[in-house]
Formats: C-alpha cells, structure tokens, sequence
C-alpha cells in the first residue's frame, strides 16, 4: 500500500467520507500493474484524490472528467482508466457527458462520490440534493426532488451499476475490483458523507445493508433495486456483457494510422 502515497498533505476534513474510497480503491489496486492504471478526475473535494495516490492522474476540467477519461481509454486501450468524479462534477456540471459514456459503453470506470452538494465551493445545492436542502445557493431550502443517479443510469443503458458506502471500505473495494474487471462501462454510486455541509454518516449507517450479488442480468431485478426507498442497498444492481465502446471505434485498430483514418473518412 505505501507505494501508493504520496507526499501531499491531505486537506480533507477528518471524517470526511472521501478517506474511506481512497482507502478502498489503494486496496482494490494494490496487486494490479499500477503502470497501467490511470486516474482521471474532476474538480471539488473528491479530486484532490489524483494528489493522494501515486498514479498516474489528470486533474481535468468541472464536470469534463469523463470525456477526457475516454479519450485516454481509445488513446491506450491497455489501460483501465478510472474516473473520480463528484455529484455536482458529474450531474450538474457535466452530466450529458455520462450519459453518454453509459450509452456508448464506454470501457471505464466511474467512482461517483455522491456527497448531495458542491463541497469544495462550501455547500450549494446538486441535482441529487435532499429536497428542503437548506445550503449557500438554496437559504430558504431547496423546492427540487433530487434525481435518481442509478435510475437514469439504468435507463442509459449502463452496463454494470453499483452502489458503495465510504463507511464499508471492505465492501467498496470489492465494488471497485468488479467495477474494474468490467469491460464497458461501470458506474459505481459512493454514498459519501460530506461532515463539514450534509452529514449523512449516522443515516448512512444505519439505513444501508449489503444485498446478494444475485440476478445480476435481470432488468426487473435491478429495477426492483434502484428503486427501493426505505432501507438503502448497496451492492451490484445490473451487470450484462457488451462490448465495449473502444472495440467497436474505427480508431482502437491499432495497424492504422491516424492518416489511414482520415483518408478513409474523406
Ligand atoms: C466550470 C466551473 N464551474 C464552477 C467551478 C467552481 N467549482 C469548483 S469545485 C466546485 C464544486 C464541486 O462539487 P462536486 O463536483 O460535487 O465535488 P465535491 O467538492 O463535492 O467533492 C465548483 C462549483 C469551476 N471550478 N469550474
Ligand atoms: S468539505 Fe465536505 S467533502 Fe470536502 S473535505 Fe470537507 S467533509 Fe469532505
């Protein structure tokens, strides 16, 4: 594991939920070629990550973290590409982009940490935002529902959905090497509690359990999962095969040239 740290000094609250995906993700990777590893995040609380594990990582633009993730993965598609993205990164700012991604099956893996607002920024309002959300953008509280992340990514087609806990590193690690294993696209909800704005951390550990990695191919089943209010289910909710965006791109065939491609475009 140390040859994953870094000198950077970590400047995330104590207790902040983001510790506990670092901690799982260093475990899910610490046997694999770290060489072929490659981070990609957005921007907030959850991107400092890129500065807190030894990989190679690019810090992108808000909200453009998934688009530069698979221009990376069709650059080199021997390299599992992994993004880390924040609520406000991924469905506010940039949500088209993984909408997309789900739909093209793009071959990468997205580590969403659903903290329920804009941390970095000191607490506004997201799209998946508790309705009532009293926070800097929304005083008087928040008048939206919030939106269903595993929902619409269901409906986008995605091809592996999860959903993790930051307070069961044990378990996330292991979503996280499933999640990696995948070959498409994975998206991996991160319940994570942000201490500072919205601390869900109590709620979270008492109302989230561990389902069976059962059904996994099942649109009925994976619905029946999504959509469950009282309790909160963690775990794999769908996973079927695909194949994967880079595969079926002109430009993954590896003997031609980027001249080669063009002309035949032209
Ligand atoms: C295009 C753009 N818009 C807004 C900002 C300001 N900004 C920086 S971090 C941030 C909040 C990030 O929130 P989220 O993606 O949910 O990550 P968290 O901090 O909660 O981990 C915002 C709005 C920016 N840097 N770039
Ligand atoms: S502001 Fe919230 S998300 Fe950011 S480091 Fe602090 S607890 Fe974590």
């Amino acid at each position: 594991m140390r040859k994953l740290d870094t000198n950077y000094k970590n400047t995330w609250c104590p207790f902040c939920g983001n510790f506990g995906i670092l901690a799982a993700f260093k475990k899910a990777i610490q046997n694999k070629d770290l060489n072929k590893i490659v981070a990609v995040t957005g921007i907030g609380c959850h991107a400092k990550l890129a500065d807190y594990i030894n990989l190679s990582s690019f810090y992108s633009l808000h909200g453009r973290a998934i688009p530069v993730a698979e221009g990376v993965k069709l650059a080199n598609n021997e390299l599992d590409v992994v993004v880390f993205t924040g609520d406000g990164d991924s469905l506010d700012e940039g949500i088209s982009h993984l909408i997309h991604a789900a739909k093209r099956n793009a071959d990468i893996t997205v580590v969403l940490h659903n903290n329920r607002l804009f941390a970095l920024t000191t607490g506004q309002f997201t799209a998946v935002s508790p309705e009532g959300f009293k926070g800097k953008s929304t005083p008087m509280g928040a008048p939206e529902s919030p939106l269903n992340l595993l929902l619409l990514m269901f409906a986008s087609n995605a091809t592996f959905i999860a959903r993790g806990y930051s307070g069961n590193i044990k378990h996330l690690e292991e979503l996280i090497k499933r999640g990696l294993a995948h070959k498409g696209f994975s998206i991996i909800e991160v319940l994570t509690p942000c201490v500072s704005f919205l601390d869900f951390t109590a709620h979270y550990n008492e109302k989230t359990y561990v389902i069976p990695n059962k059904d996994l191919d099942s649109r009925e089943s994976a619905l029946r999962k999504i959509e469950e209010g009282e309790k909160i289910p963690l775990g794999i909710f769908y996973e079927v095969k695909k194949k994967p965006y880079f595969e079926r791109a002109l430009i993954s065939k590896k003997e031609e040239t980027v001249e080669q491609i063009l002309s035949e475009l032209i």
